[in-house]
């Protein structure tokens, strides 16, 4: 496959003003009349030449230039490209493809799932549904008009508002829908179904009425409202927050059972997998409440960061997917707990983002060049893109940031971009010079930042010195040092908060800073300081990096118990537990452990004045993924063992404290989703899955009391999760069985199922992962589905998918080849576990790679499981 390369970037030689579509829908496929009035773009140099439109997948029926067929003569329909010949400076084109969204299981494109059409257009699906000028900064207006039986498909969809609809012959009908925002292709969407539409309204700031629809299945209706508020609420957050109202008179929500990604922001028609749009009480968990209201948020906030602004090419993809992750981070924030939210998303990058970037897949924010652009959908593009933006926002203030950001949208609304025009929008509202800052966009991989200090007690100076240094990445070398916002604060032995009084500054010095890091190194001197300070650094993760520092187990523990920073009183536990995990690996079975960790732990359990939803994250110990990415040759087994000797330890310690939480968090409350409400609940399966795990009886039976008793799915899976994953086996299986005969009728419940048990080392062993697999409600045509017994599988049953007789890569090997037909993008997100293979110890990482030369071995290898494959064995 072709190698895509940002410095090879034109302008587009043909611009596209507006599309006209006729969708003519039936059982067996459907024809796409296409309609488009191009001009010659004034700003491409040289001479034109032919017009080039991309295809994939198409049957091209007929061409015709400003009403006349053209001859086979005037155009080369190559398959993936339509050239048309000898074209005038402006002229209308008209193209009708015939295309079989019934069998298309790649979901690109238009396809059929659960009887309905829909569309999928990001990044290059619509030339599956016609040939066009399919690449962002080619940007129409829309007229879209849908035909298909009225009975079968009642309702239908496009993007924008509807301006006409009508019956026709054979039992069919129409509905037209215009869009007056010029729009990118792959913003295009249409849906046709029988579905039961859900009203709302919402009043703007300036007084307009937006009518607020969901389309779902009828068996759904009842999982619609909180998605629905969480719509109201991101759309009031966006005025709030960054002045941003909506722009059509109608807004959409459709849910779709089969889909690839998460959901799509199409103009003013978003498209949902049902996962994570659907819910109620009885079958959502918080967790599931938490991630729909950021979906629903983020897809609604790229209406403007995304649409209205879009991005120039995909290099650009963190423009829009970077921003708009930032945003809706920001959001949830505001709606639970921030340092709640903080710690999550550190937790993902740290375990996640970071292991992507020093693996064979690393790339900038900004990437440089691309095989496949599916496969850029990354932690790098959105995770730690949105850091980046943080990072701005932090270094600029609410208000510049702000002012950067109204600068931003009004200044290219209706344009492609790139992420300079969104760092020249910054600096130009800021005054700041961000040109070093740019580095974050360029430069891949995670920088890692040494730090040291020293106590002069005769001065009274604490000197603190950081160096940074950003690794070696494929195809990047000796880089420069990045601008990095370091957030520190200094505590005295009492835990209170010292001054930090850099050099000749008044005692009046603030408590905390904002350190900026722009060299290879730097002393910082804090002057004044009676006493050896104990540092807090990079308080609420101020930058995607990693901090080394020599941190003593007094200290982790002082920090663990005093920080004011929430996020680095967690961190210190983590830290703390990290390090305990680790003194353990390959120490013999009856070597000592930290007995300061079951204090420290006794402490939060005890102590019900503290933050509760704080207290829920810090009883979570560090996952075995972190660990893995913590470790140069990770041996899975023994990481596995060392964990689990840890809380095993921990919960025999603490198995009063822990019935005693447990019995605090029970009682008669109505379900709410508070940050309050959810730390309860969590505490209580926290707890129980701790007792569980040493085999505790009176624990078994509140396990089972709270399965048979839940009013809400998270108890109840939580109760479930604590039986799968103990050695009560009778328990768990009857559990298994129990579960399932209630909720076989809801798909999206029967996928908590197989993962609850494919992500167990217990449920979870290779011959009963096979099982499931068999399981008539399995479907390979289901990207959830797949997700939820291989993906689980394969990333959170560490123990068995790293089974050292290699049994799990070749298992996983296979599924991969298995979906790569059929549906090359899940193929290539799931074989990325394996591509990681030189983190491992030699007998893991022989037989990694021996799984990848497998699947590179597969005959007709999708390009987007090649690119990956290839780049992970060079
Ligand atoms: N912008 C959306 C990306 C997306 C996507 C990309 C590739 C293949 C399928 C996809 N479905 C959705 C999602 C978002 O970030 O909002
Ligand atoms: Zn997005």
């Amino acid at each position: 496959p072709q190698t895509i390369y940002l410095e090879e970037y034109r302008v587009p030689q043909y611009l596209v003003e507006h599309v006209d579509l006729r969708f003519e829908l039936f059982e067996d496929g459907a024809r796409v009349h296409n309609t488009l009035t191009i001009q010659r773009n004034p700003a491409a140099d040289g001479n034109p030449g032919p017009l080039e439109l991309d295809g994939d997948s198409l049957r091209l029926e007929s061409v015709a230039l400003d009403g006349e067929q053209l001859p086979a003569s005037r155009y080369e329909d190559e398959g993936s490209k339509l050239r048309v010949k000898d074209v005038p400076a402006r002229f209308e084109l008209t193209v009708v493809t015939w295309i079989e969204p019934q069998n298309n299981t790649r979901l690109e494109g238009l396809y059929k799932s659960s009887g309905m059409f829909c569309t999928q257009c990001e990044a290059e699906g619509f030339r599956c549904i016609t040939y066009y000028p399919d690449r962002p900064d080619v940007m129409a207006r829309f007229r879209t008009r849908v035909e298909a039986d009225k009975a079968a498909y009642p309702v239908l969809l496009s993007n924008g508002n509807p301006v006409a609809q009508g019956e026709l012959d054979d039992g069919r009908h129409f509905v037209t829908w215009e869009d007056p925002f010029p729009k990118p292709s792959y913003l295009f969407a249409l849906v046709a179904g029988d579905l039961v539409e859900k009203k709302d309204r919402f009043t703007t700031c300036s007084g307009r009425e937006i009518d607020l629809r969901m389309y779902v299945e009828p068996r759904n209706v009842h999982k619609c409202d909180f998605a629905m508020d969480a719509l109201k609420r991101s759309m009031r957050w966006d005025e709030d927050v960054y002045g941003r109202e909506y722009d059509l008179d109608i807004f959409m929500i459709v849910a779709v059972d089969d889909f690839n990604m998460g959901a799509m922001e199409n103009k003013g028609l978003n498209i949902f997998n049902s996962s994570c749009v659907l819910a109620s009480q009885d079958t959502a968990t918080d967790a599931t409440f938490q991630r729909i209201e950021a979906i629903v948020a983020h897809e609604y906030f790229h209406n403007w960061s995304g649409n209205r602004v879009t991005c120039r090419d995909w290099f650009q993809l963190s423009l829009k997917e970077g921003f708009t992750v930032f945003r809706d981070a920001q959001f949830s924030a505001d709606m639970g707990s921030p340092t709640v939210k903080r710690i999550e998303d550190a937790t993902l990058l740290r375990t996640a983002q970071f292991a992507e970037d020093a693996g064979p897949m690393a790339h900038p924010v900004r990437p440089a060049s691309y095989m496949e652009i599916s496969n850029f959908y990354t932690l790098t593009i959105y995770e730690k893109g949105a850091e980046v933006v943080r990072m701005i926002h932090n270094l600029l203030g609410e208000t510049l940031f702000r002012k950067g950001s109204d600068l931003y949208f009004e200044r290219h609304d209706g344009q492609a971009v790139t992420t300079d025009d969104f760092v020249r929008a910054m600096e130009d509202a800021s005054g700041r010079d961000l040109s070093q800052f740019r580095l974050w966009y360029q430069q891949a991989g995670t920088p890692v930042l040494t730090v040291q200090d020293d106590y002069d007690q005769a001065e009274g100076i604490y000197r603190l010195t950081i160096r940074q240094a950003v690794p070696d990445t494929p195809g990047q070398t000796d880089k420069q040092p990045q601008h990095i916002p370091f957030a520190l604060g200094l505590l005295g032995s009492e835990g209170q908060p010292l001054p930090l009084r850099l050099q000749s500054e008044s005692p009046e010095a603030p408590q905390e800073r904002v350190l900026e890091l722009t060299r290879a190194e730097h002393c910082f001197e804090f002057h004044g300081l009676t006493e050896r300070p104990v540092p807090s650094l990079l308080r609420g993760f101020s930058a995607p990096v990693r901090v080394h520092y020599p941190w003593t187990r007094e200290q982790l523990l002082f920090l663990m118990s005093h920080d004011p920073d929430g996020f680095n009183r967690w961190d210190a536990g983590q830290r703390l537990a990290v390090d305990v995990i680790q003194s353990l690996l390959g120490a013999a079975d009856d070597a000592e452990i930290e007995p300061r960790l079951v204090e420290a732990y006794r402490a939060l359990l005890q102590d019900p004045s503290l933050d509760q939803a704080l207290v829920a994250k810090m009883l979570q110990l560090p996952s075995e993924a972190y660990l893995i990415e913590l470790s140069d040759s990770a041996d899975p087994a023994a990481i596995h063992r060392s964990r689990d000797r840890v809380l095993a330890y921990l919960a025999e310690n603490l198995r009063d404290d822990l019935m005693a939480c447990y019995r605090r968090q029970t009682g008669t409350v109505d379900y709410e989703l508070t940050p309050e409400a959810i730390a309860q609940r969590s505490l209580k399966s926290t707890a129980l899955g701790w007792l569980l795990h040493i085999g505790d009886e009176p624990a078994l039976e509140l396990a089972k009391a709270q399965y048979a008793e839940a009013d809400n799915m998270t108890d109840r899976l939580g109760a479930l999760r604590a039986l799968v994953n103990s050695d009560f086996q009778q328990a768990r299986t009857e559990a298994l069985a129990s579960f399932y005969q209630r909720y076989s009728e809801d798909p999206q419940v029967v996928e908590l199922w197989f993962s609850v048990q494919a992500g167990s080392d217990r449920a979870g062993q290779l011959p009963q992962v096979q099982q499931l697999l068999a399981h008539p409600a399995f479907d390979w045509k289901n990207p959830n589905k797949v997700r939820s017994v291989v993906g689980a599988f394969a990333g959170q049953n560490l123990a068995a998918f790293h089974n050292p007789d290699g049994s799990g890569y070749e298992f996983l090997a296979e599924q991969v080849c298995r979906l790569d037909d059929s549906n090359p993008q899940i193929a290539s997100r799931l074989v990325a576990p394996l591509t990681r293979w030189k983190k491992f110890a030699p007998n893991y990482s022989t037989q990694m790679r021996t799984a990848l030369e497998r699947v590179r071995d597969k005959p007709a290898l999708s390009r987007d499981v090649y690119e990956v494959v290839h780049k992970s064995l060079a």
